[in-house]
Order: structure tokens, then sequence, then C-alpha cells
């Protein structure tokens, strides 16, 4: 309800925004035009992706803390370790980002269930070895999630906490790859626009990057990638969801139009009939963990 109330309003303000600063693109508001791209075909994951299954072995989630640099304060994240988590074997990182009414519980507690599909799919063999890192996206002393769309600037600079402080952090305490090709970043909403920026500008720290249903703070294709052939070169999977009904589906089709005009693999689903909810997210997770680290 409150998510919904929050999205409304960042709509009614982003429209005005965007509306006059750039004129020629279309907008990513509700019953705005979407460019015509070629989706990538919608798989429904199987009954019970996001259920507790029984008999299976669990992962655990644990709370964790790290000084930020950036930030000047010691900040919360959540990680995901998978079942039967061993120091001695090394494991790759997917740092999963939440949206603008979250925190790092959003994905655990507002229905996102991560350690469910995760642990679904360990057991049925389907990912790779990894951690799963949930961090707070608002790089601001004040980082709790009654900031709303007033910290829309803290989500902007995340990057420098994140690469500055969060993952030596995690590569300190865990048994984890500390190369590109074994870090990957991905979230919803605002989180889908932090890992679309932040991945693409740094694909010496991430090959894999994933938006699910990114909101307008993503940036234009142009920005996201100035130099087409390094980004063919460099970046190993660019993959996107978006609920068809969903207004903010511009800010991935924009994307995937420009990386089809462009010859850069891309990946985008249109989850069929779907709004700006956990169904697309949990789904986004299913998919995209599969695909990294491979
Ligand atoms: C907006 C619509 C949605 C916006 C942000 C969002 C700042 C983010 C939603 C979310 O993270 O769930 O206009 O502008």
């Amino acid at each position: 309800m409150k998510r919904n109330f929050l999205f409304a309003a960042a709509m009614l303000c982003v429209a005005g925004f965007v509306n006059a600063q750039e004129p020629d693109i279309p907008m990513g508001m509700f019953g705005a035009p979407q460019v015509n791209v070629n989706f990538d075909p919608y798989v429904a994951a199987p009954q019970g992706f996001d259920q507790e299954r029984q008999g299976i072995e669990r992962g655990k989630v644990e709370l964790i803390e790290y000084k930020s640099e950036s930030v000047g304060t010691t900040r919360k994240c959540n990680v995901y370790l998978p079942p039967k988590y061993d120091p001695k074997k090394k494991y790759s990182v997917l740092y999963l980002l939440h949206g603008i009414g979250g925190d790092e519980w959003e994905w655990m507690n507002d229905g996102g269930v991560p350690n469910i599909i995760m642990d679904n799919l360990y057991a049925d063999k389907k990912v790779a070895d990894m951690i799963v890192v949930m961090p707070n996206g608002r790089a601001a002393a004040n980082d709790s999630r009654d900031g709303g769309y007033g910290s829309f600037a803290a989500f902007g600079v995340f990057d420098k906490d994140l690469i500055g402080s969060l993952i030596p952090a995690i590569e300190s305490k865990y048994s984890v790859y500390t190369d590109k090709d074994h870090r990957a970043i991905a979230g919803l909403s605002m989180g889908g626009g932090q890992s679309l920026n932040f991945g693409l500008a740094n694909m010496d720290k991430f090959a894999y990057v994933g938006g699910f249903s990114s909101a307008p703070n993503t940036n234009r294709p142009q920005q996201l990638i100035p130099d087409v052939e390094k980004t063919k070169k460099e970046n190993k999977l660019l993959w996107m969801v978006c609920g068809g009904a969903d207004g903010l589906m511009s800010n991935s089709s924009n994307l995937k139009k420009f990386c089809d005009d462009n010859g850069v693999p891309c990946t985008l689903i249109n989850y069929p009939d779907e709004g700006h909810n956990f169904t697309v997210w949990k789904y986004g997770l299913y998919n995209f963990a599969q695909l990294i680290f491979k």
C-alpha cells in the first residue's frame, strides 16, 4: 500500500521532470508510449519455485555490518549463504539490490523470498556456487526506508560505498572470488536502475548485470553504453524483465531497443500483464541466478 502511494507520487514528480528535460524520449510513466522492441520469450517459472520445499537443505541469511568510507557510518547488509557454505571452497557473489521503499531487508521481508528461491535452485543443481549480498542501497547516514523519494540522491552515490567499502568487506569476510567474472549485480526498480548504471559503468567489476522493472533513475541508453564495442567485449550478460502492465517499462525497453539497434546482446522479458511487484522480481531472481557464473 505504502509502496503504491510512494510510487504514484514519484510518477507525478518524474513525469514533470522528464517532460521538461527530454521531451523526445518515451517516458517511464503510466500510459506513456513505449518504443517497439522485440521482447524475449516469457517462459513461466515452474510451480513451487518460490515455495519452501520439504526435505531439501537450506542456506542461511545473516546480517553483517561494515564500515563505509564514503558514507562515514557503519552500515548493515544481509548475506545469503547457500546450503553447506564451506569456507574451504570459493563462491561467486551476486549483489542484489532493493527498491525505493526498501532497505537491506526488503527482499527478505517484503515477499521476495530470495533464500527460498536460491535453496530450491541449489537443490535442483540449477545454479553455480554463489552467495547473495543484499545491502542497503541508500548511501546516506540516515538510510532508513522512511527516506522515500527524498533519498533519490543517496541511491545515486551507492556505487562509492559498494565498490569502495562493501565489496572489500564481503571479500575479507567470505570465501569468494574477487574478479569480475565471479561478480554480478541485479536489483528491483530503483535497484534495477542502480544495477544497470553501476554494472555497465564498471564492467571491470561486474560481468553480469540484471535490471528488474528498472526505475527512472536508469541512465539513458547512450550513457549506459557509451562504447558499444567495449560493452560487447566486457559484459557477459545484460538481462532485464519488466511487467507488461508496469508504467516503468520504457526504462527497460529503451535500453533493449538501443542494444538491438547496436548489436549488443541483451534480454528483455515482458512479464505478461504484470505490474510493479514481487511476482516479477522473484521471476527475475529465479532466471537471472541460473544464467550467471556459467
Ligand atoms: C519513479 C517511479 C518509481 C521513481 C522511482 C520509482 C524516482 C521507484 C520505485 C521503486 O523502487 O519501487 O518515478 O522516481
